[in-house]
């Protein structure tokens, strides 16, 4: 990051709070992730991201600017990358995840909102996030009511732009996200100056569906072999969670010799775990980087997470873009719009898939348990949870809800009722 002090402050990042940031983050992947025995060799390659994500991956975005390619910061997974990538730009997830920005966002936020809002509405007042202070727009969203009226305030201080994502799913709410689409392309066009051919298009696609097979890849590795558990689920999270900020070519090819590794282990009877620990899977809302509570509390407690289904998870990566017969740009369109509206975010009503796909995946995966987590003043899925929870209960399924913002200061209450569910279950 020292190496890049130049470019950060030309990007208006205030270089010693950024620093002490960044030095708190470091110090925490250290003692959560670093600690762990046993790793994949592979992992050094994320370790390495790590301490460059806001230094060189800065540079590389930066250098895409200079080329007049577009560098779009975004807050939800609706934002259809395959384009941004198609326009030879970079698409990222906005700092989000940490405590240390709140107390800035609650000048100009109420208290009583969800932390990833106010996180990321922090560092932009703190001017401490390098990708914030390096995005060309934020791709802001309609999906809950806390971010659609934070847009109007940080844009006051940033370019945002906001997609309208509808409720429902009927033909006619379909038709204006559609158009949500093609107008997002226009506004990358704008800054291209170019407008995006069908073959950029489609080769976007195919960049962007390689990461999602990479994430298939890694997500049954880590599931789908009940005695063996050959990553942990911090360091599956972790890797995930960079895949919103890493160049998307290098990013598959990291993720896929990581899944060699792992196959190899699986072949070998390589656990991380011993056998019989409990295999969770966590349901709910996102994990921006660096909230790895959760995680840190169910496996130092003698259990295992193996699957997030969650948008830094299964509901990212589950769907690719059918590229089949795609002739013209309508029908690469109404493409894109199926992948992104089999979305089953808690935003829409009704969510039902949502909930045979839990089911399904639990059983799939052959798991021991589930962990619904929420957010605090997260509506949507709080709300959500009791029908979900109910048809776990009606299947036996034993399920723990843990509702938690960022603060340390509930850790280790979360961590008592972890180790209660696992005794439990
Ligand atoms: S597709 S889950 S990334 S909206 S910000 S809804 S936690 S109160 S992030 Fe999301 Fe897109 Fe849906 Fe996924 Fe709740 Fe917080 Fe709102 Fe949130």
């Amino acid at each position: 990051v020292h190496e890049h002090k130049d470019l950060l402050e030309k990007l208006g990042v205030d270089v010693p709070r950024h620093a002490k940031m960044m030095e708190m983050g470091f110090e925490s992947y250290k003692n959560q992730f670093m600690s762990q025995e046993n790793r994949p060799e592979a992992m050094k390659y994320f370790n390495w991201f790590m301490s460059e994500m806001q230094g060189q991956r800065i540079a590389e975005i930066n250098k895409l600017r200079e080329n007049k390619k577009p560098a779009i910061g975004a807050f939800c997974i609706f934002v259809p990358e395959e384009l941004i990538v198609a326009a030879g730009g970079a698409c990222f997830g906005l700092c989000g995840g940490s405590p240390a920005t709140i107390a800035d966002a609650e000048t100009e936020l109420p208290r009583n909102i969800c932390p990833l809002i106010k996180s990321a509405h922090g560092f932009k007042l703190q001017k401490t996030c390098a990708y914030t202070q390096s995005s060309d727009f934020i791709y802001g969203e309609t999906t809950c009511e806390a971010k659609k009226k934070t847009w109007e305030i940080l844009g006051k201080h940033h370019p945002v732009k906001v997609m309208n994502i509808p409720h429902m799913k009927r033909e006619k709410d379909l038709k204006l996200w559609k158009e949500e689409l093609v107008e997002f392309k226009e506004h990358l066009e704008e800054i291209t100056e170019e407008k995006l051919s069908l073959e950029q298009m489609k080769e976007g696609v195919k960049i962007v569906n390689a990461k999602r097979e990479a994430l298939q890849r890694l997500d049954r590795l880590r599931s789908m072999n009940p005695d063996i558990i050959p990553i942990s689920g911090k360091d599956g999270l972790f890797i995930t969670q960079m895949g919103f900020l890493d160049d998307p070519i290098r990013y598959t090819q990291k993720v896929n010799e990581l899944c060699d590794e792992l196959e190899k282990r699986v072949e070998d009877k390589i656990s991380v775990f011993e056998k019989q620990t409990p295999r969770l899977m966590v349901l709910g809302t996102p994990f921006a980087p660096p909230n790895w509570k959760l995680h840190t509390a169910v496996e130092t407690s003698g259990g295992a997470i193996v699957n997030e289904e969650s948008c830094i998870g299964h509901r990212y990566y589950k769907d690719n873009v059918d590229l089949d017969n795609v002739q013209d740009e309508d029908t690469l369109m109404q493409k894109l719009l199926d992948k992104y509206s089999a979305v089953d975010c808690a935003c829409f009503t009704p969510n039902a898939p949502r909930i045979d796909k839990v089911l399904k995946m639990y059983k799939d995966r052959k798991l021991d348990g589930v962990i619904y987590y929420t957010l605090s003043f997260c509506h949507t899925y709080n709300v959500e949870a009791h029908l979900v929870t109910q048809a776990l209960e009606n299947e036996g399924i034993p399920c723990l809800v843990i509702e938690s913002d960022y603060s340390p200061e509930d850790a280790g209450q979360i961590k008592t009722r972890v180790e209660a569910f696992l005794e439990s279950i």
